[in-house]
């Protein structure tokens, strides 16, 4: 018997188990299944497993040699292969002092090279030391970037919004759509903003289409030669960022080592810097690497990226869950599940393994969410009582940035509700001991048994915040080396970047004749024939 022959047939023999019985005859289940590290305790106690569950999952991981492919991540072997590259965000937040060495270089001057020349901008824009074209302090920053190179930085900056100079307003651009950079640019002066143009290749359609539009924006009030005090870059491209017309001292590098949903820890953090501080973004860096060590050399028992890693590859993989919502209980969190849609579902959203072939089992599932309680006046209804299986992470601060009278005690009591009524449910003896009418009983029971991770932190913090995010990261790594696949490509995003450049001559010009399905044709035409 293989191992996953094991697992489903665990699953199988798990049909009947009930969490509400497992906690009346188990005492002791929260102590066994939940884990402190620093200021997070994740209680997993509340998922459809048992020690045996926990045990064969364990098994898997080892057969699927985690523990070496955490070493090859770690020491920069090319982990990404089809691309022949290594996979290090790590070494972005390496606080060690130790080198990394990628084809037989030490990366770590380079990276920490970077965060000096970050550090000493990021203190300039702030300071006022450094001065628009007319002389006047930046007050506004606009980041132009998409995916990795906005999503991070946006989600971070809303996250660390309490630790964030006010007196600096962090803007970010990303989608096509003019109305996007339009509204913002409402917002802003020419002489006090500052456009920080965020791409790894610097030829993303969007990214120079907005770009372009903010530079003649700038240069419309401004004269040309402004362009040098209000936009830097960055990127991995020198020669494209020249073109563009900014001068090479204002660049931000990082390397093509770097994934762009893995890249705000590098250069691409800059707009984070400004708007946080060099030390607090220091301290987010140090949080990141306190859970690459926890992640490096903590018991798998004990692992909280492994653990939960190992937990949803159950759900997806034997339990035939599809999907999976992050809940995070905090407001400053809410852009958190938008960027974990980007990070998991990028990295694990495989159809072949990693030498090519089809897989026959679930990848990454659909991950969806909003803050809490949000969430609860909304789609929480079909996580009760829906007819899909949908595992949950709550999340939740147990300190509030803004301790306002009771709001952070009801919110707290909220997400412990939830947890406990997901797995409990409400049975039909509960309901007429509630004087529910006999024919509402259906419609008002819950049959519980869906299963939530908690996990409370402290407070959130740059350190703690950092922490969370590489828990996230490992946790998808864990899953990827699960289910054999490359969770650092992705040619799924790259088509749409292709596709689009092939239909827009022929949405300008009426002349050309159209080779597309008759679909794809009428729908060409009509745009054409209503806009041009
Ligand atoms: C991330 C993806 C993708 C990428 C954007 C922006 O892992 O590759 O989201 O970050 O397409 O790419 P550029 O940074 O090259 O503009």
């Amino acid at each position: 018997m293989s191992i996953y022959d094991d697992l489903r047939a665990k699953a199988s023999s798990m049909k009947n188990f009930n969490l509400r019985q497992a906690f009346e005859q188990d005492a002791d289940r929260f102590n066994r299944f939940h884990v402190e590290f620093e200021d997070f305790l994740l209680d997993y106690s509340k998922n459809l497993i048992d020690d045996e569950t926990m045990s064969l999952l364990r098994k898997w991981a080892e057969e699927r040699h985690l523990k070496d492919a955490i070493k090859q991540m770690f020491s920069g072997e090319k982990f990404n292969s089809t691309e022949g590259r290594a996979v290090l965000h790590t070494a972005l937040r390496n606080r060690s002092g130790n080198p990394i060495m990628v084809d037989d270089k030490d990366v770590m001057p380079d990276v920490l090279g970077v965060l000096d020349k970050m550090h000493n901008f990021s203190d300039a824009v702030r300071s006022g030391k450094w001065v628009g074209a007319t002389g006047k302090k930046i007050t506004d920053i606009v980041n132009i970037g998409i995916g990795g190179s906005d999503l991070g930085p946006c989600m971070a900056a809303n996250a660390l919004t309490a630790y964030r100079d006010r007196n600096i307003r962090l803007h970010f651009v990303s989608n096509v759509d003019g109305t996007d950079i339009a509204e913002n640019l409402k917002q802003c002066d020419p002489e006090t903003t500052l456009f920080i143009v965020s791409s790894k290749t610097f030829t993303t359609q969007e990214t120079m289409t907005n770009a372009n539009t903010a530079r003649a924006w700038l240069v419309d009030t401004l004269e040309e030669d402004a362009v040098s005090k209000h936009f830097v870059a960055v990127s991995t491209n020198t020669e494209e960022v020249q073109k563009f017309g900014i001068n090479p001292d204002n660049m931000f590098v990082f390397w093509n080592w770097v994934g762009g949903r893995y890249s705000m820890w590098s250069a691409i953090g800059l707009s984070l810097m400004i708007g946080i501080g060099y030390d607090n973004f220091i301290k987010m860096l140090e949080g990141a690497h306190a859970m690459d060590k926890h992640f490096q050399n903590a018991d798998f028992t004990e692992n909280l990226p492994v653990i939960l890693g190992l937990i949803g590859a159950w759900y997806a993989g034997y339990m035939g869950a599809e999907s999976y919502a992050v809940l995070p209980y905090d407001q400053y969190l809410n852009r958190l599940p938008a960027y974990l849609q980007q990070l998991d579902m990028e990295s694990n959203g495989k159809g072949v393994d990693r030498d090519g072939k089809p897989v026959t089992y679930s990848t990454g599932p659909i991950l969806f969410g909003e803050p809490g309680t949000n969430g609860q006046h909304s789609f929480y209804q079909l996580i009760h009582q829906g007819s899909h299986l949908i595992p949950v992470d709550f999340i939740a601060p147990i300190h509030s940035l803004n301790e306002t009278d009771k709001h952070h005690d009801i919110l707290l009591a909220n997400v412990v509700a939830q947890g406990e009524a997901l797995m409990r449910g409400k049975n039909r003896e509960e309901l007429l001991a509630e004087g529910v009418e006999e024919r509402l009983i259906p419609f008002k029971t819950f049959t519980g048994n869906r299963p939530s991770n908690t996990l409370l932190i402290d407070k959130i913090t740059p350190y703690t915040f950092g922490m969370l995010i590489a828990m996230y990261e490992h946790k998808i790594f864990v899953q990827g080396v699960l289910w054999n696949i490359n969770s650092f490509d992705q040619f799924g995003v790259e088509l749409g970047k292709q596709l689009a450049k092939k239909v827009l001559p022929e949405l300008l010009d009426k002349k050309q004749s159209l080779k597309h399905d008759n679909s794809t044709n009428a729908l060409i035409e009509k745009i054409r024939k209503n806009r041009h």
